[in-house]
């Protein structure tokens, strides 16, 4: 009981440090996560979740303390806002410029957890990363809410803002959780549906059809499969439709940031699938940031349908009509 205003104190200042950093934090009981685990399951025994999302995207997931930290009490999550990246790359003797959807870059997460340790740390407490369900914990925790295109908004942000959640053992005080909501705007829109290249987002349900989603196809080894329009492939990885058509996200500036270029060389490199071990250093390290280097043969094949297309490879998303910062 002595201990309770310095909690207290530890996490106001926890959730003021991250709002000044511009970033949204919630902290919720790790007694939910059983709640998450059961819903998740759910919807894969009631056939809503196809298997093979199930089995491997999803796998990952956990729903209980990890093993450095079984006394863990609370999860802490942390909502960023991202840029857009923008990759050059040099290919028959000109640039071609293509873009990544917010949120795969990993350097933020990075930060977010010194940050957090810069605050815990004094105070006695620790974290671990924690790979739970971040959109439907953020959405219950109070943090965000869905959008029909099931991505999650938040205040300010819009949809363009990555996930990060630690375990930790400071006590959750205040519990925020509810039940998942969906945002006013969707009352009416069907703005993502109607864009979506692939029919991922469904008229008889909520739950998206996460096979059927462009995402899941580029982020996957293999051919693409022959019921996909090579047209509607636009990014180097992942798919901008659902957001960028979004009302709600074009109400906040477009971010759009530098990233990687690769000289005619290691365009070259990429579009041959060569393996990590025949890269040089430092095309590695241009990589590894969004963790393509683990990922070549899926870039490999991404940039061949890009360079492939006939028209403009930007004409797709509104992207660069929006107003950027
Ligand atoms: C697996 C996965 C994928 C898979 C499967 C997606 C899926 N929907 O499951 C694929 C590869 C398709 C994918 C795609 C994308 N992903 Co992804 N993905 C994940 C991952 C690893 C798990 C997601 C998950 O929990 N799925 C399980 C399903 C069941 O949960 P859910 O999607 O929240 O579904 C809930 C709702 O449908 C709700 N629901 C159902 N019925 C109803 C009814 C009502 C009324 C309401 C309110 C709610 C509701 O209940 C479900 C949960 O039970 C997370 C990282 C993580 N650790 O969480 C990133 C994550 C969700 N992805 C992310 C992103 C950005 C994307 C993409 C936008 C990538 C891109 N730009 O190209 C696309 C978006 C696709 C889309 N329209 O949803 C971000 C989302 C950030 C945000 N702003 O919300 C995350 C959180 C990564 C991160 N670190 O930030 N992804
Ligand atoms: S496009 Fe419309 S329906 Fe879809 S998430 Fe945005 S506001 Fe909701
Ligand atoms: S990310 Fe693309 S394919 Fe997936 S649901 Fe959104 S618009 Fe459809």
């Amino acid at each position: 009981m002595s201990h309770r205003p310095e909690i207290y104190h530890t996490i106001a200042d926890l959730i003021d440090r991250m709002a000044r950093e511009g970033f949204r934090s919630a902290i919720v009981s790790v007694e939910h996560l059983k709640e998450l685990r059961e819903e998740i399951e759910g919807h894969h025994r009631a056939g809503r979740i196809a298997d093979q999302v199930y089995r491997v995207d999803l796998a990952g997931l956990v729903y209980d303390p990890p093993p450095e930290m079984p006394e863990a009490k609370s999860v802490i999550i942390v909502s960023t806002p991202q840029p857009h990246i923008r990759f050059t790359f040099t290919w028959n003797g000109g640039k071609v410029e293509t873009y990544l959807p917010p949120t795969y870059s990993s350097a933020i997460s990075t930060r977010v957890g010194k940050l957090l340790a810069e605050i815990l740390a004094p105070a006695g407490y620790r974290l671990v990363r924690a790979r739970i369900p971040l959109k439907l914990a953020a959405v219950r925790g109070g943090l965000a809410q869905y959008g029909k295109n099931n991505i999650t908004y938040v205040e300010g942000m819009g949809s363009y803002h990555r996930f990060t959640a630690f375990f930790s053992d400071l006590p959750c005080r205040e519990d925020t959780w509810g039940e998942a909501n969906v945002m006013e705007h969707c009352d009416g829109c069907t703005a993502c549906r109607d864009k979506c290249p692939t029919g991922a987002i469904p008229s008889d349900r909520f739950l998206l059809r996460a096979e059927r989603c462009l995402t899941y196809v580029n982020e996957h080894e293999g051919d693409f499969p022959a019921w996909l329009d090579p047209a509607a492939h636009h990014c180097l990885e992942g798919c901008l439709y659902c957001q960028s058509y979004c009302p709600v996200n074009r109400q906040i500036p477009l971010a759009i940031e530098d990233g990687p270029a690769f000289d005619d060389r290691e365009t070259e490199l990429i579009l041959q699938g060569a393996s990590k071990d025949r890269l040089p250093e430092a095309m590695i390290q241009k990589l590894e940031e969004f963790g393509f280097e683990n990922g070549l043969p899926e870039i490999a094949r991404n940039l061949r349908a890009l360079l492939d297309r006939p028209q403009n490879l930007l004409t797709a998303p509104r992207l660069l009509r929006q107003k950027t910062t």
